[in-house]
């Protein structure tokens, strides 16, 4: 999973950046609006994966990754005639999910675009630019399939299976609401990458709030958009802190769960994922699904080859292993499952595929 993460310029996204992914990388140089992309990965702590890990005392533990993009200078890249640059489409074309950076600290040291700092407007700014940029992008698409019809193009058949989703995207946008409210799969999401759609994809907002907490509620005009609050600066010099030491600054700011959970249990729930994992003694693994996958799309993301083979999934619940203590003790009990492909696995699943080579 990539997240990307905008904002306008100054927002603190590399600041965010570096709480999020425990980077340094150098904050408040601007990149004079030429579009700049970083990317780390961070693992996702999860508590079960350390439980597990326990249990089996494996060679290896692994964590789910997600990994962050710092895109700076995308505004440049956005105009309302032309439509998004290449480089900004190339880039969005390979994030998931995009993490809008909203501004909600004040300091005077640090100059806003829009003068002051009203985190809501910023965030309602973007939201219709995201909107605007799209509108123009569908019409400009629902324009040529019109025109190719009328010429009486052979492929009448082809264009009107493509012209049904932009219509669809068309009246989403028309309501001010982003395209992900239509819940596209993933493979239309696939089939439109190349048009560099901004609200195609599962937003997160993340409020960066200062030393003291900004007094209004901040709140998305997009109904499918969730909204977190970091104290960026504070939480990225925390972040290079040892976890030991990290945990008494946090609660000594009244941070009760650090932004970078936050934003990664946040960032699952909008994007529709869920975890599943493997144990053995040589490795205990995270792994990341959507949510309603089928144990044979469990089996996928372990291998092609296991996907292929695959005859059976032996699953058991994390809470009745955790309860019983041992695979062992699970089949004994009759809670170790035998699951044909069609299963619909659940969060949290301990799976163990069955597959021919
Ligand atoms: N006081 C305070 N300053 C912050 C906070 N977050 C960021 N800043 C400062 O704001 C300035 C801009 O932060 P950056 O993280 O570089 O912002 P950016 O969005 O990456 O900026 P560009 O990439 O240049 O568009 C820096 O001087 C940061 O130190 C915060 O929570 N509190
Ligand atoms: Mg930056």
């Amino acid at each position: 999973m990539q997240i990307g993460i905008i904002g306008l310029p100054l927002s603190g996204k590399t600041t965010l950046f570096n709480a999020l992914t425990r980077s340094k990388r150098p904050t408040g140089v601007s990149g004079a609006g030429k579009l700049e992309i970083y990317t780390a990965a961070v693992n996702v702590p999860d508590e079960r994966v350390d439980t597990l890990s326990r249990m089996f005392n494996p060679r290896k533990t692994i964590y789910a990754q997600v990994r962050y993009s710092d895109i700076s200078g995308s505004e440049r890249e956005m105009s309302a005639t032309q439509g998004i640059g290449g480089a900004l489409m190339n880039a969005l074309a390979t994030m998931d999910a995009l993490a809008i950076a909203v501004r909600a600290f004040p300091d005077e040291s640090v100059p806003h675009p829009n003068n002051t700092v009203d985190p809501n407007r910023d965030l309602h700014q973007l939201e219709s630019e995201f909107l605007l940029l799209d509108l123009v992008a569908v019409e400009k698409r629902l324009q040529r399939i019109e025109e190719s019809l009328k010429k009486g193009s052979k492929d009448k058949e082809l264009l009107n299976r493509e012209q049904r989703p932009f219509e669809r995207m068309h009246d989403v946008l028309e309501k001010e609401q982003p395209i992900s409210v239509l819940h596209l799969s993933d493979e239309e999401v696939h089939s439109l990458r190349g048009y560099g759609l901004m609200t195609l994809k599962p937003m997160l907002v993340i409020v960066n709030e200062g030393e003291t907490p900004w007094p209004r509620k901040v709140e998305s005009s997009y109904t499918t958009s969730a909204v977190v609050t970091m104290k960026g600066k504070i939480e990225a010099e925390i972040a290079e802190l040892p976890p030991n030491e990290a945990a008494a600054f946090l609660a000594d700011f009244g941070i009760d769960e650090p932004g970078n959970h936050k934003a990664l249990r946040i960032s699952y729930d909008v994007l529709g994922l869920q975890s599943f994992f493997t144990v053995g003694e040589d490795e205990v693994r995270a792994w990341t699904v959507r949510r309603g996958a089928t144990a044979l799309e469990c089996a996928g993301a372990v291998h092609t080859d296991i996907m292929k083979g695959f005859i059976r999934a032996e699953t058991v619940s994390y809470q009745d292993l955790v309860s019983l203590g041992s695979l062992a003790a699970a089949r004994e009990k009759g809670r170790l499952r035998l699951e044909g492909k069609e299963y619909i696995a659940l969060d949290g699943d301990i799976m163990h595929f069955r597959h021919s080579s």
